[in-house]
């Protein structure tokens, strides 16, 4: 039988998963059976880098109504794509050097099926966008005009994204035209969702305006599956945010959840993807990365270069933020 057959056909693909991960992603004939008939409890959890408090609360309110985790991260960065004093994400985002807002976006399912949209200009729900192509194209990602054309095929709503205030500040950065990525902005930033809902699936969603003031064109980590967000509903998931191009360089939400695979807990995940790119690159002090992830057991881990980053997490247990460990200390 074919793995993903086998997996859609056990009440949920990941049943053996919280006693013995590796054999049972191995053994494709070994019974799996509903994390609930094994008398375990599933706790519905999201999570999302920084603190962002309306889009997890957002998400948890699908969750916490019985919804399932994909609904509920696109219903919870959708949240900040519209915010406009996140100036980091969707609508409001700071443009690129010429003064363009262009988003870029990706979405993971607990099927593996992913969705995403690069250099998307003038349409505020990029992660929406992201998942129409997933569910209604044969495609993975659109690019560009494609892209845009698509969402209007799609029914999305022409909008201008640049607001006044990005506007103002892009003017002002072209009186020295300085590149020079800011380390924390403002306690938001790049959103990268991770939820379980009440069957245990897992679902992913990562959404941003990219590096403020960036050359025309250029794309980062957040909408490539793989380097921004990965989900495998087996396993967890992972989500990055900060400087994409380090991201990139190591694929580093794949790599979480691979060394996730291999045993290590979420934190030990992304504390060795972080020490892979600080070992790499001998300019780590000027750049930050921080990575969350969750695994199928509900736990969570984060860890970043620079002191400063945050995860929200909402559960039934309480709605709080968490300050991540940093490689410098801070
Ligand atoms: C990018 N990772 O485009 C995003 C931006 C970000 O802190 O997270 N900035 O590279």
């Amino acid at each position: 039988m074919k793995r993903r057959k086998f997996l859609k056909n056990s009440a949920i693909g990941s049943a053996g998963m919280l006693s013995a991960p590796i054999i049972a992603s191995c053994n494709e004939t070994s019974k799996t059976t509903p994390l609930k008939e094994e008398g375990v409890k599933i706790k519905p959890l999201v999570v999302a880098t920084w603190n962002v408090p309306n889009a997890t609360a957002s998400a948890w309110g699908v969750l916490n109504a019985g919804g399932n985790a994909l609904d509920a991260v696109e219903k919870g960065v959708m949240e900040e794509e519209v915010d406009v004093s996140n100036q980091s994400v969707g609508k409001g985002g700071r443009p690129d050097r010429d003064g363009n807002v262009t988003l870029d976006a990706c979405i993971m399912d607990k099927n593996g099926e992913c969705g995403s949209v690069v250099y998307l200009q003038n349409i505020t729900h990029a992660i929406s966008v992201a998942r129409k192509v997933m569910e209604d194209t044969p495609h993975v990602m659109l690019a560009g005009l494609g892209a845009e054309q698509f969402a209007y095929e799609k029914g999305f709503p022409k909008e201008e994204l640049l607001t006044e205030k990005s506007k103002q500040d892009w003017l002002e950065w072209k009186k020295t035209s300085k590149y020079e990525p800011i380390i924390n902005i403002e306690n938001h930033d790049t959103i990268g969702m991770l939820a379980i809902d009440k069957n245990g699936d897992i679902s992913g969603a990562c959404t941003t305006s990219g590096m403020a003031y960036k050359i025309g064109g250029r794309v980062g980590d957040s909408p490539i599956i793989g380097s921004g967000l990965f989900v495998d509903n087996e396993i967890g998931g992972a989500t990055a945010t900060g400087v994409g191009e380090e991201v990139v360089k190591t694929v580093g939400s794949f790599l979480i959840v691979e060394l996730m695979r291999q045993g290590k807990s979420p934190q030990e995940a992304c504390e060795e993807a972080v020490n892979r790119i600080v070992s790499k690159n001998n300019n780590y002090k000027n750049f930050q990365v921080g990575y969350l992830a969750i695994n199928k057991k509900g736990e969570t881990g984060s860890y970043c270069i620079q002191s400063g980053f945050t995860y929200r997490k909402y559960s039934e247990e309480g709605h709080i933020n968490i300050p991540s460990g940093s490689f410098i200390p801070s």
